[in-house]
């Protein structure tokens, strides 16, 4: 067959796929560009930002982040790095979820409780995150289980706005939906016949805002040691 019938049949098959993009907070750079790859670990072979300055100013409460996303479903981890040259992004922020949809997704205020509760457990406020450089990682795994990741480098900033609701909404089509305990329903043959047979669906970001369960109190001792 013709080259172009060969990639029309790879795009079919979703052998070409468009991966992730974070738009907010600016990503490290474009992880589609030559010599890098969303699939290496742990920011897709993108540098540190090494200028402070083109860092993204984030609340203290937790941010806005939002993606330009291209799988029908991928099952997303949102993850916290706090210091320069982080190489454990081990605080959870969110729950961990699966994305349904492609276009844009957007989480207005993500990790607030994660945060709180991490600092709260080590006798800390969000006051105390205010000024700390950290880098956020972001995990997609699609349909193939091969991980996708990208990274974006912040400074906690208590008086940073969240994206105004106008920048921060899903494309038709697009949400989270929580992931539930396989047993406790009827498994579909596709993630949408499982999300319709009784997962969470989330009208908004809101619903996978939760804490991220004993990893929140890695906050409060990472905060503590810088
Ligand atoms: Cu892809």
């Amino acid at each position: 067959m013709g080259f172009k019938s060969f990639v029309t049949l790879l795009t079919l098959l979703g052998l070409v796929s468009a991966h992730f993009q974070i738009e907010y907070p600016y990503w490290r750079g474009d992880s589609f560009a030559a010599g890098r790859s969303q699939w290496t670990f742990p920011c897709a072979g993108v540098n540190e930002t090494t200028d402070i300055k083109n860092r993204t100013q984030w609340p203290t409460t937790g941010g806005s982040i939002r993606l330009h996303v291209s799988h029908p479903w991928a099952l997303t981890y949102v993850n916290l790095g706090i210091g320069t040259n982080v190489s454990s992004f081990n605080i959870s922020l969110v729950t961990q979820f699966n994305q349904t949809g492609n276009g844009t997704f957007c989480l207005k205020e993500t990790g607030k409780a994660a945060l709180a509760a991490g600092l709260a457990k080590s006798g800390l406020d969000a006051k105390s995150l205010d000024g700390k450089q950290a880098s956020l990682q972001i995990i997609q795994i699609a349909s193939t289980g091969a991980s996708l990741f990208n990274c974006a480098d912040i400074t906690f900033n208590a008086t940073a706005a969240l994206l105004p609701d106008n920048e921060c909404s899903n494309s038709t089509g697009v949400s989270g939906v929580g992931i539930v305990n396989a047993g406790s329903q009827t498994i579909g043959g596709s993630p949408n016949a499982t999300t319709s047979a009784g997962a969470t669906k989330s009208s908004g970001a809101a619903a996978v805002l939760k804490p991220a369960g004993l990893l929140a109190a890695v906050v409060g001792v990472a905060v503590g040691m810088m």
